[in-house]
């Protein structure tokens, strides 16, 4: 398949690409978790959920593989290096009990998905204890193992967990795109400087195309 995409067309198959959804969780898009207490209006993120809902769906009826991560960290904390707890002047820590559990604990409530882009059997969830979805996780080699090649990404947040996924995936040899209504930033203008940043000079980090161009080839 071929896709009209920035900076120039996008080819991928379904067989050899994944839809890697980056930190659709509680704590990022629902008041009182992680992305709150650093100050954010949460709000903003939400409005992402309907076009993310949209791919996925789409994505699982073509019988592609989905990826989903987690920002999450051990219960003892092993994982979360005191330089990411300790940085800035944030309401509650990393850890910290709030309104929906321990912020960015494993198996806390806010650490979920949220329930429109839940995770359903077969689909691969990784627990990330860094911005990017590769570092200290063992997704390269999943996806090696289901001989992946192209990766299409939506989350949040597009200018940290999102191009840091990116740019690792990248250095690993993939080709990625990313879907610009898919994707959200607390910072709208940080939003727009990341997908310059991703497509300029020819491509550099990867591709960009808005989710219609998805839909349009494999529904
Ligand atoms: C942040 C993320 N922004 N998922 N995490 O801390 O982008």
């Amino acid at each position: 398949m071929q896709i009209p995409a920035q900076p120039f067309p996008y080819q991928f198959d379904l067989a050899h690409t994944a839809l890697v959804i980056i930190d659709m969780q509680r704590d990022f898009i629902e008041p009182g978790g992680f992305g709150e207490t650093l100050g954010n209006d949460v709000s903003l993120l939400a409005a992402i959920v309907p076009a993310c809902q949209a791919v996925l769906q789409a994505w699982r009826g073509a019988g592609g593989l989905v990826v989903h991560t987690r920002e999450a960290h051990q219960p003892d904390l092993s994982d979360c290096p005191p330089a990411k707890r300790l940085r800035g002047n944030p309401a509650l820590r990393i850890g910290d009990e709030g309104p929906m559990g321990r912020i960015l604990v494993a198996g806390e409530p806010g650490n979920q998905i949220i329930p429109e882009l839940a995770p359903v059997d077969g689909e691969i969830v990784i627990d990330k204890p860094g911005k990017g979805a590769f570092y200290a996780t063992g997704l390269h080699e999943m996806l090696q193992d289901h001989g992946i090649s192209h990766l299409l990404f939506m989350g949040v947040t597009t200018e940290v967990c999102v191009q840091t996924s990116m740019r690792e995936a990248n250095d690993r040899g993939y080709d990625g795109l990313l879907l610009e209504d898919c994707t959200e930033s607390y910072f709208p203008h940080f939003k727009a400087a990341t997908l310059d940043m991703l497509r300029a000079q020819g491509g550099i980090v990867g591709w960009t195309a808005p989710s219609s161009a998805v839909l349009t080839a494999i529904r």
